[in-house]
Order: C-alpha cells, then sequence, then structure tokens
C-alpha cells in the first residue's frame, strides 16, 4: 500500500477557544501547532487562517504571514490553503489567498446545508475557483460531503476543468452532508471507477477515529485536527493537534502502514 498521508487541520473556521482551549489562532500560534503536527507526521496542513479577536478570516497578509512562519519551520510540509472559508464568506474573499500559491487549495464541489446553515459553491465559483487554481498551478483537494460531489468532479476532469490523478477529501459528518457510518466511506470509494485516484477521509467529531481506522485498512489518506475534532476521547479534549495525528502515526505503525513524510507525500500527490 501507499504511504500515509496525514493531513492536519489545525484551526478550522468554526472552532472556538471557548470550546477547545488549545485551538491555535495567531500566526506564532498556527505555526507552532503546524511544526509539532509536522514532527508527529503530518504531511499536509489544511489551512484557515484568523485575526487576533479569533474571527475567520481569508485576508491575503494574514495567509501570507502564517505561511511564511510554517516555511520556517517545515520548509517542505505541502500548505493546503482553504477557500471554502467560513459558511458566509463572499466567494471573492474565499479565491484572495490562491494569489499566494501556495501547492494546494480546498475546491468545494457542492451547495449543501452545514449544521444551522447553507454553504453555498455555485457551479460557476467552483469552476472558477478550479480555473484559477490551474491556472496558478495549485493542486485542488476535492471537498466530497455528498456523492452527487463525486459525480460533478468527473464531469469537471472529462471538461478538462479539473487535471488527473484527482486528490479527493470525504468529508463525512457534517449535518447536512453524509454521516461518518462506515459504508458511506465504503459506497464513495466504490464509485471511483479506478485506482488512479487518491483520497482521505476527513471525519467529523465522534467519526473522526473509526473512519481513519477504516481509511488506513482501505489505503486511503487520513485528515485530522481541531477543525473536524476537538476530542482525544470522548468527553476528554485533546491536548494539542499533534496528539491527534500523532495517534494516527502509532496506529498506522501497528497497522502496517508506513506514514509519508512530506517529501513521499509530494511524489505521491506529483506536486514538487
Ligand atoms: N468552513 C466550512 C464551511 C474548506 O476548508 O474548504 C468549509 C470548509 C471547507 O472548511
Ligand atoms: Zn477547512
Amino acid at each position: 500500500m501507499n504511504p500515509l498521508i496525514i493531513t492536519c487541520a489545525i484551526t478550522g473556521a468554526e472552532t472556538t477557544r471557548e470550546k477547545q482551549p488549545n485551538l491555535p489562532i495567531t500566526p506564532m500560534e498556527q505555526a507552532v501547532a503546524a511544526e509539532e503536527a509536522v514532527k508527529a507526521g503530518a504531511s499536509i496542513i489544511h489551512l484557515h487562517v484568523r485575526e487576533d479577536d479569533g474571527r475567520p478570516t481569508q485576508r491575503v497578509e494574514r495567509f501570507q504571514e502564517v505561511i511564511q512562519e510554517i516555511r520556517a519551520r517545515c520548509p517542505r510540509v505541502m500548505i493546503q490553503i482553504s477557500t471554502g472559508g467560513a459558511v458566509g464568506e463572499s466567494i471573492e474573499n474565499r479565491a484572495k489567498p490562491l494569489s499566494l500559491r501556495p501547492e494546494m487549495a480546498s475546491l468545494n464541489l457542492g451547495t449543501m446545508n452545514f449544521g444551522e446553515d447553507v454553504f453555498y459553491n455555485h457551479p460557476k465559483d467552483i469552476v472558477g475557483l478550479a480555473s484559477r487554481m490551474r491556472q496558478l498551478g495549485i493542486t485542488p483537494e476535492l471537498e466530497v460531503y455528498e456523492a452527487g460531489m463525486l459525480e460533478t468532479a468527473f464531469r469537471m476532469a472529462k471538461q478538462g476543468i479539473l487535471r488527473e490523478p484527482l486528490h479527493f477529501q470525504f468529508v463525512l459528518g457534517v449535518p447536512g452532508g453524509m454521516s461518518g457510518d462506515p459504508r458511506n466511506l465504503v459506497h464513495l470509494v466504490s464509485l471511483l471507477p479506478t485506482n488512479q485516484f487518491h483520497w482521505g477521509v476527513a471525519g467529523v467529531g465522534r467519526f473522526q477515529l473509526p473512519l481513519a481506522v477504516q481509511a488506513m485498512v482501505m489505503g486511503g489518506h487520513v485528515r485530522v485536527g481541531f477543525e473536524d475534532n476537538i476530542f482525544y476521547h470522548k468527553g476528554e479534549l485533546a491536548q494539542s493537534n499533534a496528539q491527534l495525528v500523532a495517534r494516527i502515526s502509532r496506529l498506522a505503525h501497528e497497522l502496517g502502514r508506513e506514514v509519508a513524510t512530506p517529501e513521499q507525500a509530494r511524489e505521491l500527490l506529483k506536486i514538487s
């Protein structure tokens, strides 16, 4: 099996300090959290940034500051900026940090209910973001919350808007999308026509750990971190993002799956 790519989503847009006191918010906190996560086995950092007061932002200067700090500590980790932003953010703002040309960026493939909110992704905006990424040489990670979104990706690949190999992230457990039921992951993977695709799973909340283990066994990759889950065990908050990554690395080792270094992850995803 391929080495396991662990992505760490260190901050997110919705998690708060009130709920997770160790949430990294400032550029320095985020850089330290990223460095610890990389030391624990992460090769991709999925990045949302915040203003100092904790508000989510898509401000380019803030992304630049954080990326610089992370790069100074982890020169080869892949940085994947979020173009999802926070629910309700304008599409113009969501696209802005692409100008920094990170290795990767998330691309959300459809509109859906997102908890109590609606996460809008108009078809023309999805195509617009994908085209901009292509123009700038940024590899999209395709965020899939529903089986129909997978079909959207296949259609976009056929139209030449997305270039293969496609890299999917199945985000399961968002209220409004597919749940973290193990059958959902089996179904989504079964829809991939060949094994020329990369896929990972980001389980939300209590689904994070069981889906991660399932993905490891099925040959997929794994995302953990405070964006998706703030607990280590039921009712016990995680101490850090790195603690969540370290558990995945340990389990991978037990299961005989090598954990990818940033270099190996680049090679696998064809990102130089
Ligand atoms: N904050 C969510 C509404 C992404 O990063 O692209 C969307 C999100 C997905 O986090
Ligand atoms: Zn995100």
